[in-house]
């Protein structure tokens, strides 16, 4: 069975230790790791990660939806802090500092800046990050096939007042400012998708989602990771068209989003934080919308036309349990796991 995965960070990698758990590994890149020597799983997943997180500090590239993954599902991720690496050190931010180095509100520690440091030659040399990321994952071997959503420039901005401006003057910055230096906690009044004109899908995004026998969509954040990835142009259109039924996990359970700052986003887009509003902003395949499939907590409610929904225990306290909740999302729509 194929299975497509579209993911955030935390959120999603956490979806795909389940998915994996359930399915078996992947071998990425393809014909080598451990999956490579065994025919064990029949099923293979691929996971398209949002790359509007993205961006350029103290010039190196830094992908966190898909470092996130990676050192995740490769063993190496901070599980406290959900982001980086695990024993991690922070003295190249130490003496960043010390020279006064802009940006001071962002840590690059000194294992997970040995990743940026790899992405930003192998750009420079001409790779695509689509292939960088499958040369990383040689090491890591996260058992699902990691493809940036797109490889080229798809950041995602926010617009917000502009500070110490004149009433009305508005301003864009880039998610990580908004998100880490601000923590959202600013008066904010859009997202714009930066390079959506010229950005096409990553070389197998499309096929990954045409040829799927089930698209997923993590519980991840329904506008700055799922958003972002949909509006990849093309990206729409592949979810609309695809005779694989779509289903999407709510990350909110009880009305309230699980972790990181999933209200303050839906908030500015004028989406309630809960399972029905989400699912509406989603829509269904049977209108103009994106699902087929809507799994949400048990006890909370949701009804949208054309959407089978389902109830599920939906805390990914760990991959046996998350397996669980994959199961159940699957079952959903029919596809037996
Ligand atoms: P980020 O890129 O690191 O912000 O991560 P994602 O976008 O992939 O996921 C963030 C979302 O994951 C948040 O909105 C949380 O509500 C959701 N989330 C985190 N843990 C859980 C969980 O255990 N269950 C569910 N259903 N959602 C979760
Ligand atoms: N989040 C923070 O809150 N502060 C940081 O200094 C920070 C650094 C960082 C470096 C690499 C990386 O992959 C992620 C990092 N994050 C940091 C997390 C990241 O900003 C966000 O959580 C995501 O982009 C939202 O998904
Ligand atoms: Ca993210």
């Amino acid at each position: 069975m194929k299975v497509t995965v579209l993911v955030g960070g935390v959120g999603g990698a956490r979806f795909l230790q389940g998915v994996r758990e359930l399915l078996g590994v992947t071998p990425f890149p393809e014909g080598t790791g451990p999956a490579a020597d065994r025919s064990s799983s029949d099923h293979s997943v691929t996971a398209i990660v949002n790359v509007g997180d993205d961006a350029w500090m103290h010039g190196v590239r830094i992908c966190p939806d898909l470092d996130t993954c990676m050192y995740t599902l490769g063993g190496g991720i901070d599980t406290e802090r959900g982001w980086g690496r695990e024993a991690e050190t922070w003295h190249a931010k130490e003496e960043l500092a010390a020279y006064g180095a802009d940006p001071d509100w962002f840590g690059l520690g000194d294992r997970d800046l040995a990743t940026h440091l790899i992405r930003t030659q192998m750009l420079d040399a001409g790779f695509a990050l689509s292939d960088i990321t499958a040369a990383l994952c040689r090491r890591w071997q996260p058992g699902v096939r990691l493809l940036p959503a797109t490889d080229d420039r798809h950041e995602t901005h926010v617009v917000i007042d502009r500070p110490e401006g004149e009433p009305g003057e508005k301003v864009a910055i880039h998610f990580q400012e908004w998100w880490v230096r601000h923590r959202a906690q600013v008066p904010t009044h859009g997202f714009a998708q930066v390079g959506a004109d010229e950005a096409k899908p990553a070389p197998g995004v499309v096929e990954a989602v045409a040829d799927a026998d089930i698209v997923l969509f993590a519980p991840s954040n329904p506008v700055v990771s799922i958003g972002a990835i949909t509006s990849v142009p093309g990206l729409r259109a592949a979810l609309r068209t695809t005779k694989a039924p779509v289903v999407g996990v709510s990350p909110v359970i009880d009305n309230k989003p699980l972790r990181g700052m999933a209200d303050e986003c839906l908030s500015v887009i004028g989406v309630e934080t809960s399972a029905q509003a989400i699912a509406a902003h989603y829509g269904s395949r049977s209108g103009n919308g994106l699902l087929d499939g809507w799994l949400i907590a048990d006890g909370n409610v949701a009804s949208v036309d054309g959407v089978s929904i389902g109830s599920a225990p939906l805390l990914m306290t760990d991959p046996a349990t998350t397996a669980d909740m994959v199961r159940a999302a699957c079952a959903l729509v029919g596809v037996d796991t």
